[in-house]
């Protein structure tokens, strides 16, 4: 089985520090959640950023400085930045980070409800022009599923040449509006990547730890962090991303299973640059 990569989805757009004080706005603490999490075995970081009063923003600029104080900390770290950015941003507004030629980035495969009136657009049209950005920038898409058909999509838009094989997926289980995080459903998603994907399991809220249990007994690989959960057990908040990816490592160790380093991961995912 491949050694474990670790994902830290350090920040998000949506949470606050209402939801959990913890929860990184300015560049120093997403600096301080992004070297705790790496610390305790994170090999990707998956980046949104905020401005300093946490509304969330895909400012070029914004990102350059945030990527370059965590690669201070934290130098062989891979950094993932989202395009998907925070529910109603444009497109063209999503895809700055782009331009700064990251290692990796996410590649949002579907459009979803986000509960109540919240919809994630992403439009065929949409999919296709971002996951050409990234073929011409160099940049690895990181395919974003929040249900089957978008994994379909996905595989739709490779057979088109439009992502470089072999993919590698996100499959995000239980949000309110997507595929239920169930073992069930995972091994259905799983079933149906194309030979020789690499994948990681993202579970919301509960379904954090459940789900990592199953993906690291699957042979996936597994995010986690305050973009998807707040709490480090039932009624306790975590109070940083590093106790989230920790309880993770521990899991993995109880299961048998190593944990990548950055250029560990970086060979099983086939990233060269
Ligand atoms: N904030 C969500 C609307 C991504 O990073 O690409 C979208 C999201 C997915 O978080
Ligand atoms: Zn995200």
């Amino acid at each position: 089985m491949q050694k474990l990569i670790l994902t830290a989805a350090i920040s998000g757009a949506e949470v606050t520090k209402e939801l959990n004080p913890a929860i990184p706005y300015t560049i120093a603490e997403m600096v301080k959640e992004a070297k705790s999490s790496y610390d305790a075995g994170a090999s990707i970081i998956h980046l949104h950023v905020r401005w300093d009063d946490g509304t969330p923003t895909q400012d070029r600029e914004r990102y350059r400085q945030t990527i370059e104080a965590i690669k201070q900390e934290c130098p062989d770290v891979i950094i993932l930045p989202s395009t998907g950015g925070a529910v109603g941003m444009s497109a063209e507004e999503r895809l700055q980070p782009l331009d700064l030629q990251p290692e990796m980035a996410t590649l949002d495969c579907g459009t979803c409800n986000f509960g109540g009136d919240d919809v994630f657009e992403n439009t065929e049209t949409m999919i296709e022009a971002f996951a050409s950005k990234m073929i011409q920038t160099g940049v690895k898409p990181e395919c974003e599923c929040f249900d089957k058909g978008m994994v379909d999509m996905a595989i739709r838009k490779a057979n088109k040449g439009l992502i470089q094989k072999p993919m590698h997926f996100n499959l995000v289980l239980g949000v309110n509006g997507g595929i239920a995080a169930t073992a069930r459903d995972l091994t259905f998603l799983v079933d149906s990547l194309p030979e020789g994907s690499t994948w990681c399991v993202t579970g919301i809220g509960r379904s954090e730890f459940p789900m990592a249990a199953i993906a690291i007994t699957m042979g996936g690989h597994v995010r986690v962090g305050f973009e998807d959960n707040v709490y480090l057990q039932k009624g306790k908040l975590a109070a940083s991303n590093g106790e989230l990816v920790a309880k993770v490592v521990e899991l993995a160790k109880l299961l048998g299973r190593e944990i990548a380093t950055p250029s560990e991961a970086r060979a099983i995912l086939g990233i060269t640059k």
